[in-house]
């Protein structure tokens, strides 16, 4: 029956499916436990809300007589250049692989109820709930013991053929159905992905402090970026793949996806042109990311990511652009604007932009986007001479 439902599983569009009992070791438990109380959650509020961390720690509290959680890995694309190639360029931001496609939790959602479905007629009704991401369950862990995966350093699963290039849902069922070997670890003494982290995100093997990594800041979190942050982003404008490009496990994974999958990378993601997005309007925006899990950030995000990466690129090209975006109707955007300006300032455009922002500032009147003003004019005068 197992390798029925299996095969099941891989016509539906997954590429892994393993089978578990809904319980979590104390490796996991404390785990979870010491991430919350050093509140590496950062904003992510929903990740320590107690009932909801009760629900993470007790599997079984999330269907009401569970017997069985079904593992499953669906494979998206790995990026089409390497770690050096995507950082070096200086006119392109760079996009997480995961986010190359359409949204993977509405074709992760269709595909778990549409396998769910016949689960119901191989096995007989039983009580099922799917899960994929959002919900209070602790996927790593669980993937883990049902053998799908081990936990790598970096925190995410990996599989000796698939590499990390994959994304995790579930399906609890009161259903009892035997039960899979637990994964192995094999990072053995590997520590890649912790030395390559730019914002040393990775603090000990196997626990990342969600306040200091780039996928964090650039997707999850809607406020001013703390500066010494912004210069380790380099050209990351959403999520960031460093930790899983260097790792050897992805280096020749294969990702088995079904012809046309709608997780296939959509041209317009694959290294996009920093100036183009930097003029998108909010329907523009929204008709670029409309199936895209990039829309997660809303228009004022995403350019303040943008802005961040022209920052740091070292192009004196990107100043007009900047400089048009200093009146933008976002605080976000005009302030992440005002930083990028700071770093690109030399002496042929200093007064350029030392005259632009006097000018802003006397429109202004959000105080977070004063004070970047601020600092980027005291800046500015610490460094030229405007008498
Ligand atoms: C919150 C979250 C984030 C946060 C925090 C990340 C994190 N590591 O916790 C942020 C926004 C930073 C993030 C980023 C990313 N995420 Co995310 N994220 C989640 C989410 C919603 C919850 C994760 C969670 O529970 N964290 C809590 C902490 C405590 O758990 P943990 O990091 O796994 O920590 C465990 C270990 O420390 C372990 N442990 C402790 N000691 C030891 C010792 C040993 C020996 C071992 C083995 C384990 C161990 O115990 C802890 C509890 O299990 C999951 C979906 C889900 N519901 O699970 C997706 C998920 C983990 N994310 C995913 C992805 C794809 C990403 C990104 C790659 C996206 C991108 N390209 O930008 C990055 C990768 C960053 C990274 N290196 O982790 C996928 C991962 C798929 C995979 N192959 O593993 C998931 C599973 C979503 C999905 N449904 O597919 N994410
Ligand atoms: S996703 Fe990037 S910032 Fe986050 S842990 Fe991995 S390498 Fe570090
Ligand atoms: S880079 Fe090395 S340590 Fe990190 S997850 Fe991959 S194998 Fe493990």
């Amino acid at each position: 029956m197992k390798e029925i439902i299996r095969q099941s599983a891989l016509k539906h569009g997954f590429a892994l499916c393993r089978f578990t009992r809904p319980t979590l070791n104390t490796i996991h438990q404390q785990g979870l436990q010491g991430w919350v109380e050093a509140e590496m959650q950062g904003d992510m509020d929903w990740m320590a809300e107690q009932v909801r961390m009760q629900r993470r720690l007790q599997p079984e509290s999330m269907l009401q007589d569970v017997r069985t959680v079904i593992s499953l890995a669906m494979s998206y694309q790995a990026p089409a250049y390497d770690l050096d190639e995507a950082c070096a360029s200086k006119e392109s931001g760079v996009i997480s692989a995961y986010a190359h496609g359409d949204d993977y939790h509405d074709v992760m959602k269709k595909r778990l109820k549409a396998f769910a479905a016949e689960l119901d007629m191989m096995l007989g009704k039983h009580d099922q709930r799917v899960f994929v991401d959002t919900a209070p369950v602790l996927e790593h862990a669980l993937a883990e013991s049902a053998g799908l995966g081990w936990q790598g350093k970096h925190s995410l699963s990996i599989h000796r053929d698939l590499g990390s290039w994959f994304l995790l849902g579930e399906i609890f069922t009161t259903a009892e159905i035997e039960t899979d070997e637990a994964a192995s670890n094999h990072c053995g003494t590997c520590s890649a992905c912790i030395d390559v982290c730019p914002t040393a995100a990775i603090v000990a093997p196997y626990v990342v402090d969600a306040r200091l990594c780039i996928s964090y800041l650039t997707i999850e979190f809607d406020g001013f970026i703390p500066h010494p942050l912004r210069i380790l982003m380099g050209n990351r404008i959403y999520g960031c793949d460093d930790c899983q490009l260097i790792c050897p496990w992805n280096k020749h994974a294969s990702t088995p996806m079904l012809a046309d999958d709608p997780l296939k990378p959509r041209g317009e993601n694959h290294l996009p042109d920093l100036v183009s997005l930097l003029h998108l309007d909010d329907d523009a925006f929204r008709s670029l990311f409309r199936k895209s899990p990039i829309k997660r950030t809303k228009r004022a995000g995403l350019l303040r990511n943008v802005c961040i990466a022209m920052g740091n690129s070292g192009n004196h090209a990107f100043v007009a652009d900047l400089l048009a975006v200093l009146g933008d109707d976002e605080a976000l955007i005009r302030a992440h604007a005002a930083w990028a300006l700071a770093r690109l300032a030399g002496e042929e455009n200093q007064h350029q932009i030392y005259t632009a922002l006097q000018h802003r500032v006397d429109d202004e009147e959000n105080e977070e986007v004063l004070q970047e003003f601020d600092i980027t004019m005291q800046y500015l005068r610490s460094n030229y001479d405007y008498t």
